[in-house]
């Protein structure tokens, strides 16, 4: 020990607990006494000697500027342009399972518009004894509701059926995003048009629609409209950003994210499903024998390792590791998941952050040890309906070569000596 440290030398206690620990290889830690002068302990820094920000200074946060690649970010091959495209959740950096609003991956079919909440209406027609139009100011004098939901695209993995394409969760599985929306319940507002939900609803739907010039028209069976669509205005505890449909979106649990129609501006009861571009040539999956399933609506269980992963390397080298990562269902609660080292020959259960939520994002840990060899790091979910997630070659056998939507089979990232990872098929 040193003059140098001395004002910070641990106590004779707490070095003993220490370096027997690291003795053991237990702790990720250096004990302090191992580790000889380090100026960020000994010297004082610019940031103790000067002030900091006061604040008047940021009206309204952004992450601090280390944090600056944690972002949205785009394919450029995959679309034509960037109005009618997709960008992409970087949930390889991100933990918990809340998304930030200002990260969360957008997807447009004619680019994202400003509509001030004055200009807003959304209007309830067809076969309802009341047609209504409501203002903004008119949804927020119904009873609110505020749920936790997961927001997947169909077309999420959707490159992966082609082989290992893209190095990075955030690409092969950011179509996702998971926020707490506040709004009133589809039901309440159908009611308040004069349907009758009491009565026979066999057969009927909803279409609904949004103000942007794509309108991404989608039908929705009567069931599901009544169950737990919510009319949202508010995400995260603020409104809904531009980019996922202020002043309002549409917010259908559990099921593909082209659904969650994005500045809602109408709701037409039907006694027929209306059919459109967006559930007939897309969305749809071609399956092994050519023939299409007509609705894929729920999202199955699936799960991706968001660390290690190839945007993650393991920096540290052997020793304690945190492998982590998140497990969704379209169908329910995740009850379990279990992860891989080895490309799915032996596995171990991971720890819940917390027991799953209906459809809704769960945080899965193994607190594991890395002996520095090479990994097959695979993460497999199972929901509260006993489904367990498939492999791709399970998915092949169903859907054959011709898949682009409705990828949920299990990845596999390549973790080398050096701890870097790639992403790679294991058959
Ligand atoms: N009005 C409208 N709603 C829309 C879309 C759109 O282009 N226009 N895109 C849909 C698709 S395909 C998806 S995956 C989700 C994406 O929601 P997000 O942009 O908030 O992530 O919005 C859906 N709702
Ligand atoms: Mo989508």
């Amino acid at each position: 020990m040193t003059d140098d440290t001395k004002d910070f030398a641990p106590s004779r206690r707490q070095f003993l607990s220490g370096a027997a620990a690291a003795g053991a290889g237990a702790v990720a830690g250096t004990a302090a006494s191992a580790a000889g002068p380090d100026p960020l302990i000994t010297e004082k820094q610019p940031w103790a000697q000067e002030l900091g920000a006061g604040v008047d200074e940021t009206p309204y946060g952004l992450p601090i500027k280390y944090e600056s690649d944690v972002v949205r970010r785009n394919v450029e091959w995959l679309t034509a342009d960037p109005i009618s495209s997709i960008n992409f959740t970087p949930i390889h950096a991100l933990d918990g399972t809340i998304t930030p609003q200002g990260c969360a991956f957008e997807r447009h079919h004619s680019g994202a518009i400003e509509l001030r909440k004055e200009d807003y209406r959304l209007m309830i027609n067809g076969l309802v004894d009341k047609p209504l139009i409501f203002t903004y100011d008119d949804l927020e004098r119904f009873p609110r509701e505020n749920h936790v939901y997961f927001c997947e695209c169909a077309a999420n993995t959707g490159m992966e059926w082609a082989g290992a394409q893209l190095n990075g969760a955030q690409f092969t599985h950011g179509m996702v995003h998971n926020m707490e929306y506040t709004g009133v319940t589809l039901r309440t507002l159908l009611e308040e048009a004069g349907l009758d939900t009491a009565g026979d609803l066999k057969d009927k739907w909803v279409y609904v629609e949004g103000a942007d010039a794509s309108s991404n028209g989608r039908s929705i069976p009567m069931e599901k409209a009544l169950d737990d669509c919510l009319v949202a205005f508010k995400a995260n505890g603020e409104a809904l950003r531009m980019e996922h449909g202020y002043p309002v979106r549409l917010v259908v649990p559990g099921w593909e994210g082209n659904m969650w129609v994005k500045w809602l501006r109408r709701i037409e009861v039907t006694d027929h499903a209306v059919e459109s571009r967006e559930e007939t040539s897309k969305y749809t999956d071609t399956l092994e024998d050519g023939t299409s399933r007509k609705w894929t609506w729920a999202m199955d269980a699936k799960s991706v390792i968001t660390s290690p992963s190839p945007q993650m390397p393991i920096k540290h080298g052997k020793g304690p590791l945190v492998i982590t990562g998140l497990a969704w269902t379209g169908r329910g609660a995740i009850t379990r998941v279990d992860v891989s080292k080895d490309g799915g020959k032996t596995w171990e259960t991971a720890r819940l952050a917390k027991p799953g939520e209906k459809m809704a994002l769960t945080r899965f840990y193994l607190d594991t040890t890395w002996d520095g060899e090479e990994m097959l790091l695979q993460s497999r979910a199972m929901d509260d309906t006993g489904y367990v997630q498939p492999t791709k070659a399970q998915l092949r056998e169903v859907r054959g070569e011709n898949s682009i939507y409705h990828n949920n089979c299990i990845q596999t990232w390549w973790v080398n000596k050096d701890g870097e990872a790639e992403n790679v098929e294991v058959s």
